[in-house]
């Protein structure tokens, strides 16, 4: 069967999901056509609309890119569209243009929105699938290729042409992630949409390589970088997280999942061996640490004898302990991120994170000890929590104060996507009223505009002394500041200081001399976000 996977992805083509799916259908012998839809590349992406003290985007196709894309999937048997929340007016789109072109043609939506929302995705196609998708991709397309009746299918929700919805039971988890296929890096037959050229072009090697993403290793030198998963799944079960949603699907079983550290080291010698270049390992797990020590350190010595390449990985501070980290510099992590949320006691309960104040101290101390090894460490802070009080926002900007320098700080705003706790609690109490443009087209990274948004801003500037912050944190200005008729201001401050930070960031480039190796503005951009 022909089949054509269709993925609204970031930038840099990382989408484990359709990737993973594709080497699996391939593995069984049919014909996959990868088609990615990088998010940067989208008409109106960054024509905002300012709706109560928040940003919100429509993500609106260009035309050339749904003309192409209905002349790829032309001689598809099966199509499937993977996507998550963010990517849903872009997956509906998509849909909507294949579905007027070729009406007969049978379209499945999967990934984590769908997972979530069944229902609503039976609303514009006719197969979803709920969970994971391998097994089920699989016997969906063989059961179209032999004419039955798919009706029943394990993880499947459809509607039948009698309008009737079946939501079917759920499969196992696969616990066994050794037997599923490395992710789908062959660039056989992959297409994703040059902006320059405004059509959906070949995504080979050579195109891949110009625009494939580059990290810096110890030394800044910014590397190619490879992006993957040792793990599937996840031990905690944050309120604002929609793993939560996947726990209780799969009650009973063991959802947090991990390769063996054999197999993952041949995923990385075959792409190494395949694409040369390379010369840096992503790890996008949540929870790349949590695992035993022992683990980790037969990690270290099998990456250290047959890889040898610097890496980055994230931890979160209740499965990170010194022997790991030390095993893990030992071993090339160049990098790290870390999830500190709030510093708030009574909302580290909300987020039902299972970690103390201490916890976190204790990580962020072993972090700093090893730092003359890796870059600056991201950390992770969320913003907009509509349940907290104004004290409960300064005991994270104070906690923040006592961190030892340097990081960087990554805020994100709490967005109650569907399948987290938050979302009916955000709807029950009022605090969201307009789902699409609260939820949907939020931006993960733009917190409203407020003044203590905008003080959480200021300590992104690693080189702004922290008294000044703390001298602007002051009570009485926090109470002048903070109310809401000044929040468009400080939306705006924020607005406006990104660009400045995106400069000060090229500045430090040129200085070190890389400025020139920059062709286009589009590259320019990339490593403006890049570059810490
Ligand atoms: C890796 C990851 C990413 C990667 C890749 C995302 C991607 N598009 O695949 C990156 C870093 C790019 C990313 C970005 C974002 N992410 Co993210 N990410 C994850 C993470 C850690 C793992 C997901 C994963 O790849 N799992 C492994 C793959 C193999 O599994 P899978 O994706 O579930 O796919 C399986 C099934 O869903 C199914 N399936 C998938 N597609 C299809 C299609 C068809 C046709 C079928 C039949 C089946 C099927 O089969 C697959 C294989 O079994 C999860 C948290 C977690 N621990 O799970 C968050 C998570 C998915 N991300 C989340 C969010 C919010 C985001 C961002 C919006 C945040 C941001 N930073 O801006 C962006 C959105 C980017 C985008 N353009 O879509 C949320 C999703 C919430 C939601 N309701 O959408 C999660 C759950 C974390 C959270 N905090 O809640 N993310
Ligand atoms: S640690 Fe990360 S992936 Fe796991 S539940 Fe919490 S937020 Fe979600």
């Amino acid at each position: 069967m022909k089949v054509a996977l269709i993925s609204p992805t970031p930038m840099d083509h990382y989408s484990p999901c359709i990737r993973t799916l594709t080497g699996y259908l391939k593995m069984h012998g049919h014909q996959v056509r990868q088609i990615f839809l990088p998010a940067d590349t989208y008409g109106n992406r960054f024509k905002s609309s300012w709706r109560s003290n928040t940003w919100s985007h429509i993500i609106q196709m260009e035309q050339t890119m749904v003309d192409d894309l209905i002349e790829l999937v032309k001689d598809a048997d099966v199509i499937g569209v993977s996507f998550l929340t963010a990517m849903f007016d872009v997956a509906v789109q998509a849909t909507r243009a294949v579905q007027k072109a070729y009406p007969k043609k049978p379209i499945a939506w999967g990934g984590f929105h769908p997972t979530t929302m069944p229902q609503q995705g039976l609303d514009f196609v006719d197969i979803v699938c709920v969970g994971e998708g391998e097994h089920t991709l699989l016997e969906l397309v063989e059961r179209m290729e032999d004419g039955k009746d798919f009706t029943d299918i394990r993880n499947c929700w459809i509607r039948k042409p009698n309008g009737k919805v079946v939501g079917n039971p759920h499969r196992p988890l696969i616990q066994d992630l050794d037997s599923l296929p490395y992710q789908e890096f062959t660039f056989e037959d992959d297409w994703t949409y040059d902006q320059a050229k405004q059509h959906l072009v070949r995504l080979d090697w050579t195109y891949y390589r110009q625009i494939m993403p580059t990290y810096p290793d110890r030394q800044g030198e910014l590397r190619p970088a490879y992006k993957t998963m040792i793990t599937r799944g996840c031990p905690h079960k944050c309120s604002y997280c929609g793993v939560a949603f996947n726990h209780d699907l799969y009650k009973g079983q063991s959802y947090l999942r991990r390769r063996s550290v054999e197999h993952m080291i041949g995923e990385i010698k075959l792409v190494m061996r395949q694409w040369p270049d390379i010369g840096i390992v992503h790890f996008q797990d949540d929870v790349f640490f949590s695992t035993s020590t022992e683990e980790i350190q037969k990690f270290s010595e099998h990456w250290q004898r047959e890889i040898g390449l610097p890496f980055r990985a994230q931890c979160s501070p209740t499965t990170i302990n010194e022997d790991k980290y030390k095993a893990l510099i030992d071993a090339g992590l160049c990098f790290t991120e870390l999830g500190i949320q709030t510093g708030s006691t009574e909302t580290m309960k909300m987020y039902k994170r299972g970690m103390t104040n201490e916890q976190l101290l204790k990580a962020v101390n072993i972090i700093s000890k090893y730092k003359d090894y890796t870059q600056i460490p991201d950390y992770h802070m969320i913003l907009d929590n509509p349940w907290e009080t104004t004290e409960d926002v300064m005991k994270g900007l104070r906690l923040l104060w006592t961190l030892p320098p340097p990081y960087n700080l990554l805020p994100s705003s709490l967005i109650p996507y569907p399948g987290t706790e938050f979302y009916h609690k955000s709807i029950e109490d009022g605090f969201v009223v307009d789902e699409l443009n609260q939820i949907y087209r939020k931006g993960f990274h733009t917190p409203n505009g407020n003044y203590l948004n905008f003080l959480f801003f200021l300590t992104l500037f690693n080189n702004l002394p922290k008294e000044f912050v703390q001298f602007l944190a002051n009570d009485r200005f926090v109470r002048v500041f903070n109310q809401r008729k000044y929040d468009f201001l400080w939306g705006k401050a924020y607005q406006y200081g990104e660009y400045v930070r995106q400069a000060q960031k090229l500045a430090t480039f040129a200085v070190k001399g890389k400025l020139f190796e920059i062709k286009s503005i589009r590259e320019l951009k990339r490593v403006a976000n890049q570059i810490k």
